[in-house]
């Protein structure tokens, strides 16, 4: 008997919206394949946007060696940003209707021209209008945070919020070079470099272009990208101040509310 996807991403959709973790699909579904998990990753999404959400933007994730090795999932993976998802700089995120969110340093590129097929990292620089200090809250919909490649591919690559700092024209910055120095609540300090992020943040964009070229698709204009976390993630606590600090690229901030 076929799958029924668009079950599977309401199941998923809908732990989302009451913060109520559940066990992973492919426990129900262990023939559930990488192309059937994106698809039905694109069709929660629709299901989301059905309901008046706009996406703006892509993900990469586990694209570090830290992440990977946190998940204990080894492959490069994409998901979709939505304007619901996105939090002012120095704004607030509550934990309320979550499961168990974590934070992660990132830094972000918003896009002024298309890109598609193969591309070199010149031509994916020239498509960047800036570059960001990011934040990024992941909340996997899954019973304690665990998840195989599939799964969490069909979770949307358990993407939750993301905060934007203040951008830089891209010009010369070695981005691999760049020392992210992520502070939560005063209790967790982690320090990543631009290098850990696939090697270089600009091969991260590159490698989602040509991944999303398996599926004819690219990205466009206007849009943002999150080039993936330079650290393992850290799990947040009601009332903590999460503060991203880079070494030449500047800051960015959000509070946890208190309930
Ligand atoms: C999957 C998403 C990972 C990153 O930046 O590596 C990710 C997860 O760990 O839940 O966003
Ligand atoms: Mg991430």
């Amino acid at each position: 008997m076929s799958i029924d996807l668009e079950a599977l991403a309401l199941r998923v959709h809908r732990a989302a919206q009451a913060g109520q973790a559940i066990p992973m699909l492919t426990g129900d579904e262990p023939s559930l394949s990488i192309e059937q998990a994106y698809r039905l990753q694109r069709l929660s999404m629709a299901q989301r946007c059905a309901q008046g959400e706009l996406i703006v933007g892509m993900k990469m994730g586990l694209t570090s060696k830290a992440k990977m090795a946190q998940m204990g999932v080894h492959e490069p993976i994409y998901g979709h940003l939505s304007d619901r998802m996105a939090i002012v700089d120095g704004g607030s995120f509550s934990m309320s209707g979550r499961c168990h969110p974590r934070v992660e340093p990132e830094l972000a590129f918003r896009l002024s021209g298309d890109l598609k097929g193969k591309v070199s990292r010149d031509q994916a620089a020239a498509a960047v209008q800036s570059v960001h200090p990011a934040l990024e809250i992941i909340d996997s919909r899954y019973t304690d945070f665990k998840f195989t490649l599939i799964d969490v591919v069909a979770d949307n690559t358990s993407a939750c919020g993301f905060v934007v700092g203040p951008g830089q024209a891209l010009k010369d910055q070695a981005l691999e070079q760049v020392e992210l120095r992520l502070d939560v609540g005063g209790r967790e300090q982690l320090v990543g470099t631009g290098e850990a992020i696939y090697g270089h943040p600009l091969d991260s964009l590159c490698e989602l272009v040509s991944m999303l070229d398996r599926v004819g698709e690219g990205l466009v204009a206007g849009q943002w990208v999150l080039a993936g976390a330079a650290t393992a993630a850290v799990a947040l606590q009601a009332g903590d101040q999460v503060r991203l600090e880079t070494s030449g690229l500047g800051g960015v901030s959000f509070q946890v509310e208190d309930s």
